[in-house]
């Protein structure tokens, strides 16, 4: 039997715990998983199928003998380990903005660009979370009608900032409800009973990096630099799930009916929407499911052909963990995992 050495880096993390999770829940064919996170965690434990993985600091020589690293540490940490992995023989998929942008590294998302797996040189990326919910939704609509222009507005969990920050809004509402003023270290500014319009650092034309991501990212996924993107990203005091309120312009007509019955036949897509009986995605019902949930499906009456929907999804799953799984899933059926 050929061998398939899976490193989890940064295992102790929201995200790398769920990729441990998602790893068992899907069966992968892994002979042998490895923990790997900082020395603050070395020689802790998390759990993995029924037992559990004792955490090993994450050095240069972590990679020998690895066939496959799923990251999530972080982008310097990808930046400074990645290579070495690489160099070990190692097909590294990264769940940093560290690579992203790299003309050499495939940003994949299963449903929407497969093939550009084929062309990586050791570093897949996986890409933001929130822009993978949104091109899920945006390809089967894309092929058949042409979209010129997307406005998204997003509603994005702690979760997405990393176990720190969903400590941090559980605090705080345990502060408020005994008198307490609520202690900020995390973000900003308080989130417990607030919403905030900064998702990392601000940067070009006071976009923020999360929105700049957001528009990058779109045009290398559909690989269709044409479509014009517009972000206003926003973090909101919810565990799980990020949510997205999408404003969509066509080049050709399509009805509301019309993008109902694409989306529910599209791959990755769950279509929840059924006004009458007050059916939309929420983040509650979205956390811990692997579909991209999409509702409020409606004509925008403003422009020549527009729609408005809603869309939802675990941003630690499909938008993390489930996404990088699949790729690497998506290497061994394209028989691109060497092993
Ligand atoms: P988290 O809960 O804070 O976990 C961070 C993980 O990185 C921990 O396992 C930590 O290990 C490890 N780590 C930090 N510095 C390290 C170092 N120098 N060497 C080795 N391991 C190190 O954060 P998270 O939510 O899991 O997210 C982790 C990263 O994944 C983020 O920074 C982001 O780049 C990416 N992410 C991507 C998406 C997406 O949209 N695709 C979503 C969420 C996160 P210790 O326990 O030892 O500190
Ligand atoms: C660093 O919800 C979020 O904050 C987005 C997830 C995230 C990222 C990312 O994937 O873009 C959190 C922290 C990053 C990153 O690597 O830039």
């Amino acid at each position: 039997m050929s061998k398939l050495v899976v490193a989890v880096a940064g295992a102790t993390g929201a995200v790398g715990r769920e990729m441990l999770k998602t790893l068992e829940q899907r069966n992968f064919p892994a002979t042998e998983v490895i923990a790997l996170a900082s020395a603050r965690s070395a020689g802790t434990t998390v759990p993995f199928k029924d037992g559990e993985l004792t955490v090993q600091e994450m050095t240069d020589k972590s990679f020998e003998g690895v066939n496959l690293a799923l990251f999530s540490a972080g982008g310097s940490t990808s930046k400074t380990f990645a290579p070495h992995a690489v160099k070990s023989g190692c097909v590294v998929v990264d769940n940093s903005s560290a690579w992203r942008m790299d003309p050499k590294v495939p940003l994949v998302v299963p449903e929407v660009n497969p093939d550009d797996v084929d062309w990586h040189a050791g570093i897949i990326a996986n890409p933001n979370c929130s822009t993978i919910q949104l091109v899920v939704a945006m390809k089967p609509l894309h092929d058949a009608y042409t979209i010129k222009r997307v406005v998204v507005s997003t509603y994005q969990a702690v979760s997405g900032t990393g176990q720190k920050a969903i400590a941090e809004l559980e605090t705080q509402v345990r502060q408020m409800f005994n008198g307490l003023d609520p202690e900020v270290k995390v973000y900003p500014h308080q989130i417990a009973f607030n919403c905030l319009p900064q998702i990392d650092v601000f940067s070009e034309g006071d976009y923020t990096f999360e929105e700049i991501k957001m528009i990058k990212e779109t045009a290398k996924i559909m690989g269709d630099e044409s479509i014009k993107v517009t972000a206003t990203t926003v973090r909101v005091p919810v565990f799980y799930g990020h949510s997205e309120s999408v404003n969509l312009e066509f080049e050709k007509p399509v009805t509301a009916y019309q993008a109902r019955a694409l989306l529910a036949k599209s791959p990755g897509i769950q279509v929840y929407d059924n006004p009458g009986e007050k059916m939309y995605p929420m983040p509650l019902m979205a956390a811990g499911e692997d579909e991209v949930f999409v509702g409020r499906i409606r004509q925008d009456e403003t422009v020549e052909s527009g729609l408005n929907m809603w869309i939802v999804s675990d941003n630690i799953r499909k938008g993390a963990a489930l996404n990088a799984v699949q790729i690497a899933e998506l290497l061994i059926v394209k028989g691109k995992l060497k092993v």
